[in-house]
């Protein structure tokens, strides 16, 4: 058997999975992850995973020696029905959890009260800054900070990205086209740090304000989405994505509690219980270019310092875009994060 491997299970946003230093995982990293979690297998019964492709995600630490960076995060998606992990994409809401266990390992040394951790994403090659609260030198995850599609209250961990324009697909915009039409229907293939098809929900044939199990069990939508987003990804410079978790599918509609926009995200072939980190960015920044289906249909504040609230099936996220030259420079967004557990993980026998 196994000695195990050490691991923290930690929700990050409103995300949850395994945290591993990067030095302490296997040669066959994936097929250790996929034993550990339980893939392939759509109850992940065999392994730790939750069932859902919001609880199997892994994010790996190290040291940084890039300048000016703390520490380096690798962000896998592991697949929960697919004998898949990829790199493909990185995940803004398993980075909340990053800062917290980087102290917690000795990575990086805490301040008394506050703590700045300067992250390298190493999926797609850029930065992020996220504070975390630090009483006494100590990591603390209680705090009175609230995020919608988490029950309770913790610590509040801001997140900062800059530049994320074209993280994966080489340019905000792929296509140079603020409006592509694709199946008929028009489309912003944007990437602003994460690689998502914009379009509208009524010319799915949706009122947007359906819920996650109703929109699931609609194949017909399904099918027509996965059709689009088949030739988005070839027109965004992902190639073949028919085993890729990107590009993200979301469908707006003007906003139901007086925020910026309403979403329904496919991320890809299920539908998000709330929205992602770099996907609400990539949404947000849509509903700022004039043209775009989204611009059409979203409430946008005047000025260069603009809070935008992205809704979705369990409340709302609200991205903070700073503008510069008419595009989003700096997006900032509120963040919680919990460690659950910290201990050995154990693959099945052979694994490693
Ligand atoms: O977009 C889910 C999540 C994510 C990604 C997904 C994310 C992001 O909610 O930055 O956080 O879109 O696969 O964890």
């Amino acid at each position: 058997m196994s000695d195990g491997i050490r691991c923290m299970w930690m929700r990050g946003g409103t995300s949850k999975g395994a945290y591993f230093l990067a030095d302490e995982l296997p040669e066959n990293r994936d097929e250790f992850l996929l034993s550990v979690m339980g893939s392939p297998d759509p109850r992940q019964i065999d392994g730790m995973g939750g069932a859902d492709p919001l609880t199997s995600k892994v994010g790996v630490i190290k040291a940084s020696t890039r300048p000016g960076v703390d520490v380096d995060y690798l962000f896998l998606q592991v697949f929960v029905d697919q004998a898949v992990v990829t790199d493909a994409q990185n995940c803004g809401n398993i980075l909340a959890g990053v800062a917290g266990f980087a102290i917690e390992r000795g990575l990086v040394t805490a301040q008394d009260g506050e703590t700045e951790v300067t992250v390298y994403m190493e999926n797609t090659g850029q930065k992020a800054v996220q504070k975390v609260q630090t009483p006494a030198g100590q990591v603390t995850y209680s705090g009175s900070a609230r995020i919608d599609g988490v029950p309770g209250t913790a610590a509040p961990v801001s997140v900062a990205f800059e530049d994320t324009a074209g993280s994966s697909c080489g340019a905000l915009l792929p296509t140079g086209n603020v409006k592509d039409v694709l199946d008929g229907v028009e489309c912003t293939l944007i990437d602003n740090g994460m690689p998502v098809v914009v379009l509208s929900a009524q010319a799915m044939g949706i009122t947007g304000s359906e819920s996650r199990e109703v929109l699931e069990s609609n194949t017909e939508l399904r099918e027509r989405l996965e059709s689009i987003r088949l030739q988005a990804g070839r027109l965004m410079n992902l190639g073949d994505v028919t085993e890729k978790s990107v590009p993200k599918m979301s469908m707006v509609s003007p906003a139901k509690e007086g925020g910026c926009i309403s979403t329904r995200t496919f991320i890809p072939h299920r539908c998000h219980a709330s929205i992602g980190v770099l996907g609400a960015v990539s949404v947000a920044t849509a509903c700022l270019l004039a043209g775009s289906p989204a611009a059409g249909l979203a409430n946008i504040p005047e000025g260069d310092e603009k809070t935008l609230s992205v809704e979705h099936p369990s409340g709302e996220m609200t991205v903070i875009a700073t503008m510069r030259d008419g595009q989003v420079h700096r997006a900032a967004i509120l963040r919680t994060a919990r460690k659950l557990m910290d201990g050995l993980i154990f693959p099945h026998d052979g694994v490693c």
